[in-house]
């Protein structure tokens, strides 16, 4: 009981320190269930017990302006919001250590194979599991306030933090990112919890052809970015 409570203090006191830092969502999650993960290296996890899910949202309007492609203010605030939680996690991976915790900050968006795009380990999984959101058909992570507004980072640590629960899926009926995606990509096909693997929500290469053959390559914008299936989404409109 004293114990539990103990954590529940340590648990408050960290999430306090990181919306300090300018997060908007921050949760818990136990990192048992995502070993199942593809994960670079594939050990990532074996020193950390915890994983914290820490959530950035977006300026609303940068997606007002986008039409069918991104746009140069997109890029600018895609690459902001990559470095401030890539500096929130630094902070707090700092602030683990300084308590005596084994930490490690996986990078905001750090590709680690262009082959077949993946990176150390998926923050969508992290956030779900964390309890920041439900995979949406779009295969965001949406969260029921900000939608798929928002940009993640993950911690991996061996504090013994108390852990968060996934929230139920509420995308329902809606196909809004599916009927809006200019590559045709989103098959419409709910999940009550996650995908087993990208092809069963997506045609994973229309996305990939669309974001690195095509929009990558308008001038201002240098990154296989697209924001429309985030655009269009009735959560955090
Ligand atoms: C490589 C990459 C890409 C690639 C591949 C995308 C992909 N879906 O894998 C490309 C270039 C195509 C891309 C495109 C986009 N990306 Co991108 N990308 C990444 C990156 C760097 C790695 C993703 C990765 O490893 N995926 C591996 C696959 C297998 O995982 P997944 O997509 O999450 O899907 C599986 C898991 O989530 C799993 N799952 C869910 N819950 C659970 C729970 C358990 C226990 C388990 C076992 C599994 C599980 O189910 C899914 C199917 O297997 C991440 C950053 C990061 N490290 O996470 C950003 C990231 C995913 N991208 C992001 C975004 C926003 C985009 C775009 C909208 C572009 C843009 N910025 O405008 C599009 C969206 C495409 C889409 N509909 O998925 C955001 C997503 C934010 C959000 N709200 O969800 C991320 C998280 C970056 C960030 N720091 O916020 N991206
Ligand atoms: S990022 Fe663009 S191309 Fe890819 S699924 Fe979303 S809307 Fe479609
Ligand atoms: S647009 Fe609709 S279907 Fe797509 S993720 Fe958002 S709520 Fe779900």
């Amino acid at each position: 009981m004293v114990v539990s409570s103990q954590y529940r203090d340590h648990t408050e006191k960290i999430k306090t320190k990181i919306r300090a830092l300018g997060a908007d969502l921050v949760g818990v999650a136990d990192t048992e269930p995502l070993k199942r993960l593809k994960l670079d290296p594939p050990s990532l996890l074996a020193p950390f017990s915890r994983a914290i899910s820490i959530a950035l949202r977006l300026p609303s309007a940068v997606f007002e302006q986008i039409i069918d492609q991104p746009t140069p203010l997109y890029l600018s605030v895609y690459q902001t919001a990559n470095r401030i939680l890539d500096q929130i996690a630094f902070h707090t991976t700092n602030i683990l250590q300084r308590d005596g915790f084994k930490s490690l900050p996986i990078p905001a968006s750090q590709v680690l194979d262009r082959e077949n795009w993946y990176g150390a380990i998926t923050h969508k999984a992290v956030g779900r599991m964390a309890g920041l959101g439900w995979q949406g058909k779009s295969l965001l992570l949406i969260n029921p306030r900000y939608g798929p507004r928002i940009r993640l980072v993950t911690i991996l640590t061996d504090a013994p933090l108390n852990i968060d629960s996934p929230i139920k899926n509420r995308c329902g009926e809606c196909n809004l990112c599916r009927d809006a995606c200019p590559a045709r990509a989103i098959k419409g096909v709910g999940t009550k919890d996650n995908y087993k693997n990208r092809d069963e929500s997506l045609y994973f290469s229309r996305c990939v052809e669309k974001l690195v053959g095509e929009f990558s390559k308008l001038p201002d914008v240098d990154a296989p970015i697209c924001g429309i299936c985030i655009k269009v989404c009735p959560f955090g409109r």
